[in-house]
């Protein structure tokens, strides 16, 4: 393969993206997946756990409808079940979230007035319904979406007097509660940190939330299955990719490349284009020595510029459920909590107060007894660095408080990701950040040389579900973006023009 003629690709990443790009690419000589782990998929990954499995990144196919490519592909692959099947699932409107029978629980041990709880989501709801409005609107009331919904909270939940006061107490404490569930949406630390003004930009597909019943990653093995064998490079971690350059093959002086890709054990690649998919947290981290020539400022800046945030998951199994078998949302809700406060920067002492509560795992007779808790943010990042034991314990502390029962036995074992960490990633996915915009996210996505006339175009090219402008955060925005560069590619190896070089 490597000595063929035709157009040499290399795609960086064997994630969704990278494997959207290979199903989609037509008439090349030769493409070549590189990835860092020792599996592909990247941030979806399936583990086994308890007696089923345990996602540890992508949970839900996000608006399971016609208009969702994963979907499509999944259902064409036969790995959903009935329900996502059924046409008033693929319907309905649920707003980007899923809607699970939930239970509250207040930190106090008692159960928050259900009602009282109600209508504060209900605020909740219309307020982040307006905040998605700006999108589009000249002067956004405020730069931050966490801004406008605070304001918006102090003028409609007003300093009662008396007896009122512990119901708006308990108000506000269910306002920051949701406060933190869209921290984990957005995957950020803070509302704080996300841009109002694009906010609305983002795009939910219809369809109730849906999981894949033999685990996220049978999505991105069946894509593998269909690409002939030995595309795909595992152990690979790509080091330094320089483009713009002249590179020849050792024995054949004829051929000269536009890049050569360097892994960190030494081998090299030779190319004529290479789809770049890792993370923007390792772009974060890495851009400037990982591009020789680095790359233009402007999309240096916008890979400042853009937010990377962590939302992590904490699973739990359990001997016996202690909640009841219709109940598959467990909310938590700290009663002290309030959106117009400060919430508290002492990591060690409070990282648990950011957890937003937990999913059951359906159906217990696949999975045993097993809940997910989802925490974003300083708080999720600190977490990674306690061991699994520290976890547990606090996890125990916290359930016995919230049930008010001191002897619920605690979880037989305990799971947790830890994306920050991971050296290849260092986060969970994208959000547009105060001080960026949509446009960043173009110009993210933009091949580079940046000259349409250059003779040598398309050396880099840029894919990932941060690269795509209203599904960013997203598995089906991480396989559009594939499918969107590989198109690329195959206009230009189609266009009539001088064959390619040999
Ligand atoms: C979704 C969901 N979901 C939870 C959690 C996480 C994510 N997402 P990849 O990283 O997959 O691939 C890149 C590869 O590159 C990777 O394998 C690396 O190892 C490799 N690499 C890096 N450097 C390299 C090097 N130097 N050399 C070689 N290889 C290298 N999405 O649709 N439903 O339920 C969730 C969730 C904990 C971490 C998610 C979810 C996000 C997706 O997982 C993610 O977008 C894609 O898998 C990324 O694919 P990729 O190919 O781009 O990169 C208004 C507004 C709000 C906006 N948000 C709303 C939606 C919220 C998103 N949902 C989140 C919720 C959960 C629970």
């Amino acid at each position: 393969m490597e000595g063929g003629g035709g157009r040499r690709v290399v795609a960086v990443g064997a994630g969704l993206a990278a494997l959207g790009a290979a199903q989609r690419l037509r008439g090349h000589g030769s493409l070549r997946l590189l990835e860092a782990a020792a599996r592909t998929g990247g941030r979806v990954c399936t583990r086994p756990f308890a007696s089923g499995l345990a996602e540890m990144g992508a949970h839900w196919i996000h608006g399971p409808s016609p208009g969702n490519p994963v979907f499509r592909l999944a259902a064409g692959y036969g790995l959903l079940g009935p329900e996502a099947a059924r046409e008033e699932n693929q319907r309905a409107e649920a707003g980007g979230h899923p809607l699970l029978p939930s239970i509250t629980y207040g930190s106090s041990g008692r159960a928050p007035s259900p009602r009282a709880v109600s209508e504060a989501r209900d605020l909740f709801d219309a307020l982040l319904a307006s905040a998605r409005a700006f999108h589009g609107a000249g002067e956004p009331p405020a730069p931050s979406v966490g801004q406008y919904l605070r304001a918006e909270i102090a003028q409609r939940v007003p300093a009662p007097a008396g007896r009122e006061a512990g119901a708006r107490r308990l108000q506000l404490a269910v306002l920051a509660a949701r406060l933190k569930l869209e921290c984990c949406v957005s995957g950020t630390h803070s509302m704080d940190l996300v841009a109002l003004e694009p906010f609305g930009e983002y795009v939910c597909l219809p369809g109730l939330d849906c999981t894949f019943p033999g685990g996220y990653s049978s999505l991105p093995d069946r894509m593998l299955e269909a690409l002939p064998e030995g595309t795909v490079l595992l152990n690979k971690a790509v080091r330094t990719i320089r483009w713009r350059g002249s590179f020849r093959e050792e024995g054949d002086k004829a051929r000269d490349f536009p890049v050569q890709v360097e892994c960190e054990d030494g081998d090299t690649f030779l190319a004529d284009h290479v789809i770049v998919t890792v993370p923007l947290g390792f772009l974060k981290e890495r851009h400037q020595d990982f591009f020789q020539p680095p790359l233009p400022e402007r999309k240096a800046e916008a890979i400042r510029r853009l937010g990377f945030g962590t939302n992590n998951k904490i699973f739990l199994e359990f001997e016996q459920p202690f909640w009841e078998p219709q109940q598959q949302l467990l909310e938590v809700v700290w009663e002290d909590e309030s959106p117009l406060e400060e919430p508290s920067a002492d990591l060690e002492a409070n990282w648990f107060k950011k957890l937003i509560g937990f999913v059951v795992l359906q159906p217990p007779e696949q999975h045993g007894h097993v809940l997910c808790g989802f925490i974003a943010g300083k708080e999720s990042e600190y977490m990674e660095t306690l061991s699994e034991a520290e976890v547990l314990g606090t996890m125990t502390r916290i359930l016995r408080t919230m049930t008010g029962n001191p002897s619920l036995p605690a979880p037989r074992s305990v799971l947790r990701s830890q994306w920050h960490s991971a050296r290849y990633t260092r986060g969970s996915y994208s959000y547009v950040a105060v001080g960026s915009s949509g446009d960043d996210i173009d110009v993210l996505a933009q091949p580079l040389p940046e000259d349409p006339e250059d003779p040598r175009p398309l050396q880099l090219l840029f894919a990932g579900e941060a690269t795509h402008r209203t599904f960013y955060s997203t598995t089906h925005g991480a396989l559009l973006s594939g499918w969107r560069e590989a198109e690329r590619l195959n206009q230009l190896f189609e266009a009539p023009g001088p064959s390619p070089r040999l």
